[in-house]
């Protein structure tokens, strides 16, 4: 079906949903799965938005006492990342895929945005942009490092993605970034499968997370390739430089034979959002190709399996794909009814939803439904299930949480940002 001028077109949405123009190049039926997936609701104007200010309840039966939308901030061109400061602070960072780093005030009954902290030159194609944030650990309320992931330009043509650091100095209501200083630049392949999450783990270590570069089928074998630094989870620490580099590797990062000092794990296609559970465990939505999106219990030294596993699957129907070695995903859910692409987010450990403590909180970019699943204790027993929190007219880009443990959630489409409520 050809959508009425009306509504955007994928490639519009953005680099998430072009993504799929990309991926499905000659596979017309997901793509039209794309497109049929917005009856309406994506014009800025269509009946189904939601009502500023008002709490937007999703289509669908919910489990477990059911959630609805609230919006808190709207007008913002293609949210990529959420990024509260710690406790106290009362603010908000938002990234946007064309560079702005946006800030907002908590502190009233209303969030005030004030100045932006930065605006970024990043290249803007498909999956490219400015993707990720973090906050160092001992951000506090006169700054610190902040953190970011982008796609820049470099000497590759295909760009690169640099994770670099600004100092943010805070005198009451204004914050002011220096000038980025450059921790680590890996050369992309292509637009797309660029990853994008950025955090701290509880022993202060950051993660990075890196695609398999990009295209579909993991064409330079990037996924299993462990002396390459693209589908990999990598581990610095940041706090120190070391060995010529501006940043020191762990003491007790994990020795995988043929691989770069940074890598921490392996076999990822793209861990575009992760984050660690209250327990310190690692959590990677990774996202699929043709048929599974999958969610990861990630230690360290593993492989993920990409790019011949897809899931608890064959990535090929019919190959030879045995796991041996590998670490299986503990939730997986196919492509069906518009659910296309995962959007991982946090463990719940805020008040207000008591039927989601300590349950991971995520959803699909495509179909607009958000989940829980509960943490297995052991990642390679039976799939856990997963309980609907509901279906909304967004595209779930990113999600956030705040100091009190309350989840907010982006749609990319519309540039809203909601907080999840009873
Ligand atoms: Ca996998």
């Amino acid at each position: 079906m050809t959508p009425p001028a009306a509504r955007r077109s994928p490639a519009e949405l953005g680099p998430l949903v072009a993504i799929f123009s990309v991926l499905v190049a000659g596979c017309d039926s997901l793509r039209a799965t794309v497109v049929e997936h917005y009856p309406s609701g994506y014009a800025p104007t269509a009946g189904a938005a939601p009502v500023p200010g008002a709490a937007v309840a999703g289509e669908g039966a919910p489990a477990g006492g059911g959630a609805k939308l609230l919006r808190r901030i709207g007008g913002i061109a293609e949210p990529t990342d959420l990024a509260f400061a710690p406790a106290g602070m009362r603010t908000l960072l938002v990234a946007e895929k064309g560079g702005k780093l946006r800030r907002f005030d908590l502190s009233g009954p209303e969030p005030v945005e004030r100045e932006p902290l930065l605006q970024l030159e990043v290249l803007t194609r498909s999956e490219q942009g400015l993707l990720g944030l973090a906050f160092a650990p001992d951000f506090g309320s006169s700054g610190g490092a902040l953190y970011f992931n982008a796609t820049r330009a470099c000497s590759n043509a295909g760009g690169c993605t640099q994770v670099a650091r600004v100092q943010v100095q805070i005198d009451g209501e204004r914050w002011t970034a220096g000038a980025p200083e450059l921790l680590l630049e890996v050369a992309q392949p292509y637009a797309n499968h660029n990853a994008g999450q950025l955090a701290f783990g509880p022993e202060g270590a950051l993660y990075v997370g890196l695609g398999d570069g990009g295209w579909r089928d993991d064409p330079q074998g990037h996924g299993q390739d462990v002396a390459t630094l693209l589908g990999s989870m990598l581990r610095i620490d940041p706090s120190r430089a070391e060995g010529g580099k501006p940043y020191a590797i762990p003491a007790d990062q994990p020795k995988i034979t043929g691989a770069p000092p940074e890598t921490w794990a392996v076999g990822l296609r793209n861990p575009w959002r992760f984050s660690f559970a209250p327990d310190g465990r690692l959590i990677v939505a990774d996202v699929g190709q043709n048929r599974w999106e999958e969610l990861d219990l990630v230690a360290a030294g593993d492989n993920l399996g990409w790019a011949i596993r897809e899931g608890r699957h064959c990535a090929v129907e019919g190959a030879d794909c045995a796991a041996d070695g590998m670490v299986e995903p503990f939730y997986e859910y196919p492509h069906a009814d518009g659910d296309a692409s995962v959007t991982g987010g946090y463990v719940y450990t805020g008040a207000a939803l008591p039927a989601l403590a300590g349950r991971y909180v995520f959803g699909d970019f495509v179909s607009g439904r958000v989940w829980s699943v509960p943490l297995p204790a052991d990642p390679s027993g039976p799939l856990v299930k997963a309980e609907l929190l509901g279906r909304w007219q967004i595209l779930p880009s990113t999600f956030g949480r705040d100091p009190q443990g309350e989840l907010w959630v982006a749609d990319f489409g519309k540039g809203d940002l909601y907080q999840i409520v009873p």
